[in-house]
């Protein structure tokens, strides 16, 4: 069984929808960040960055438990666990890895910072620019890429896995999908996973 901490977030969901796909047992504890719960000791003690999510895998490495944060790294841990939803080829392996750095670096921390300067009830006009178009060059290059090829690693991976919830955010950072047509036939067919579906709604 493997104890997930999380709460209603694009970096939390990664990490369900991977379980999902895996169909990995998991039980799901509720880090509410709203209310600070990630900076209580026994949270810090698992995650030491006092973010969601972490996890412990109680079947970890040589029968061991292990704990892990970062959500790019448990992605990793889990494909490895699996032997899923990470190319077997050399070549498809790094570019899995490529475009999760991409999220890990890029995609998550920009549109993260202009979901904060969005949910701020004073504009702040030049954050608001700034990640404004850093958010619309980065779904340009996803775009060109997906324009090439069917999924961010050419297979269904982790890569996508990472991406695709904060994808789901497009409404709320002022998106329209269809000014990204590559984007949108990838979003619809990820949408249409049923893991993904169940990963999407927890915690519940
Ligand atoms: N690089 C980290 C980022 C995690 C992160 O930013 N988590 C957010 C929720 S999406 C969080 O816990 N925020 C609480 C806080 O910053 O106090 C990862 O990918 O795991």
């Amino acid at each position: 069984m493997i104890e997930l901490y999380t709460w209603g977030t694009p970096n939390g969901r990664k990490i369900s929808i991977m379980l999902e796909e895996c169909g990995l047992p998991y039980r799901v504890h509720k880090i509410n960040i709203g209310a600070g719960e990630q900076f209580a000791p026994e949270f810090i003690a698992l995650n030491p960055n006092s973010k969601i999510p972490a996890i412990v895998d109680a079947e970890g490495p040589d029968g061991k438990p292990i704990t892990l944060m970062e959500s790019g790294a448990i992605l990793v841990y889990l494909a490895g666990k699996t032997g899923k939803f990470l190319p077997q080829s050399v070549r498809g392996k790094y570019q899995a890895l490529e475009w999760l750095m991409f999220q890990m670096g890029g995609v998550g921390p920009m549109f993260g910072q202009l979901h904060v300067f969005l949910r701020r009830a004073e504009p702040v006009p030049y954050a608001l620019e700034r990640y404004t178009n850093e958010k619309n060059r980065l779904y340009g290059v996803l775009d060109r890429r997906l324009g090439e090829v069917r999924y961010l690693a050419s297979e269904y991976s982790i890569a996508d896995i990472a991406t695709y919830p904060w994808v789901a955010r497009h409404d709320f950072h002022k998106t329209d999908l269809a000014a990204y047509p590559n984007v949108k036939r990838w979003f619809d067919a990820i949408f249409a996973r049923p893991a993904v579906a169940r990963g999407m709604a927890v915690p519940a």
